[in-house]
């Protein structure tokens, strides 16, 4: 016993250190990290952090774009616990390639270019596995910026808030295109086909492939045909950011039209893919960076300067989240099944989106909330201002993005009427 705690007085004793000595490290070391000022609190996963801090049983999570089931709980999809069962103990964990898992990439081409594609025949696409979606855009990037050093991106108004944290760091200019229209809270389709014409020939362009994000308002069919003629007349590069594959229509296969149509307009475009949403992958970070080249030997080319990207930032990708998603993906039943549970999960989404709509209607609001059952994705772009999403946390424990975006994944029947009060409440 004396020896123990002789012992454990040793490892709590601190060394004795001259008070000159003391000071001189402290004042080094302020001097050193001394200017760096706390980070101002990341608009969407910040507040998740507020949401987990705070006591309240009450408190409602509709803020980060994350599925919940209707019990409010993280779902884990069938098709993924499977996979799971196949790969444990069975597959080995060595290091993928530096472009991560051939089988994953294959696949997911066939998702975003169409099953039986002649380009993914041709081998006109370079491929590499992303850190989900996020990596993805990160990746191309600084490609953007390592190989057209002199180009911008042009970015919707308003957009997912880490696009411009990705293409800032890339060092890549910014250019804001008109999307949304607030007072129609639809498609600002003129203002976004000026801009278009008006940026200068070859710009490349973000475009969110479906369910865009925060607004839930995609163009149509036939505006997409307009976007991707009037990209042609001016040659420039569409980069789309699909992040909710599955999630607009509840299939991943409409929900690449809008791709589709550029392929067939020749288009040749970039794409990044995340199965954080659509299969549930979240903290998996699975994801496919795509680029479509002119011939085989530029895609070559291309893949080898993206895998040189990614060998001094991370070398090689997480090995787990690509197994699952090639065992779902290469298994006609497992596909099946999960085809089945994304369509579960919009549908789920879609019902919630009612129940919201006239749970304000009953309770007399006098505002129109049309726009919630007309916007398609995860997300409702409300319309309330900062003032009132500030209420709805303060005085309803109900937690959201100050732009007013609810995220519909995290509503239930059970919350969803406690939501509607509060929000009537805030807006009337
Ligand atoms: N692109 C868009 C348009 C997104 O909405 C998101 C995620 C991503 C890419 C990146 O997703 P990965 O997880 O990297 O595949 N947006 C969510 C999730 C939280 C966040 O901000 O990362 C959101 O709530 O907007």
């Amino acid at each position: 016993m004396a020896a123990l705690s002789r012992a454990a007085s040793c490892l709590t004793r601190r060394p004795q250190m001259q008070p000159s000595r003391l000071q001189a490290a402290r004042a080094m070391a302020s001097s050193l990290f001394g200017h760096v000022e706390p980070a101002p609190k990341d608009p969407i996963l910040g507040v998740t952090e507020a949401y987990l801090a705070d006591p309240s049983p009450d408190k409602v999570n509709v803020g980060v774009g994350a599925y919940r089931d209707d019990n409010g709980k993280p779902l884990v999809l069938d098709c993924v616990r499977e996979a799971e069962r196949r790969i444990a103990g069975n597959l080995n964990m060595e290091y993928l390639p530096m472009g991560g898992s051939v089988k994953m990439i294959e696949e997911s081409l066939k998702l975003a270019y169409g099953e039986d594609s002649e380009l993914i025949k041709d081998k006109r696409i370079a491929a590499v596995q992303a850190l989900s979606g996020t990596g993805a855009c990160r990746l191309f990037a600084d490609f953007q910026k390592r190989f057209l050093p002199d180009s911008q991106i042009y970015i919707p108004t308003p957009t997912w808030s880490n696009h411009h944290n990705i293409w800032r760091d890339a060092q890549v200019p910014q250019k804001a295109y008109t999307y949304y229209h607030p007072e129609s809270r639809g498609l600002d389709f003129a203002g976004l086909m000026n801009d278009i014409k008006n940026a200068p020939d070859g710009s490349f362009f973000m475009l969110h492939a479906c369910a865009h994000n925060p607004t839930g308002v995609d163009p149509t069919e036939e505006q997409w045909r307009e976007i991707s003629h009037q990209f042609k007349v001016k040659k420039h590069f569409p980069f789309f950011d699909m992040a909710y594959q599955g999630f607009a229509s509840g299939d991943p296969e409409r929900d690449a039209k809008a791709i589709r149509i550029f392929l067939e307009d020749g288009h040749q475009i970039g794409c990044a893919q995340s199965y954080a949403k659509n299969m549930g992958l979240y903290g998996q970070r699975v994801g496919c960076l795509s680029i479509l080249c002119e011939d085989e030997m530029q895609a070559v080319a291309v893949k080898s300067q993206l895998q040189q990207i990614a060998r001094p930032m991370y070398s090689n990708p997480p090995v787990h989240g690509a197994l699952v998603v090639s065992i779902i993906l290469n298994d006609p039943e497992l596909k099946s099944l999960w085809l089945k549970e994304v369509k579960g999960m919009a549908d789920r989404i879609i019902g919630m989106r009612t129940a919201l709509k006239e749970n304000l209607e009953k309770l007399g609001s006098s505002l129109s909330w049309e726009h919630i059952t007309n916007q398609i994705g995860m997300f409702c772009y409300s319309g309330m201002t900062p003032e009132q999403v500030d209420r709805l946390t303060n005085e309803f424990h109900i937690y959201m993005t100050r732009n007013g975006r609810i995220s519909m994944a995290g509503v239930t029947t059970r919350n969803v009427g406690y939501l509607a009060n509060a929000i009537h409440e805030v807006t009337k």
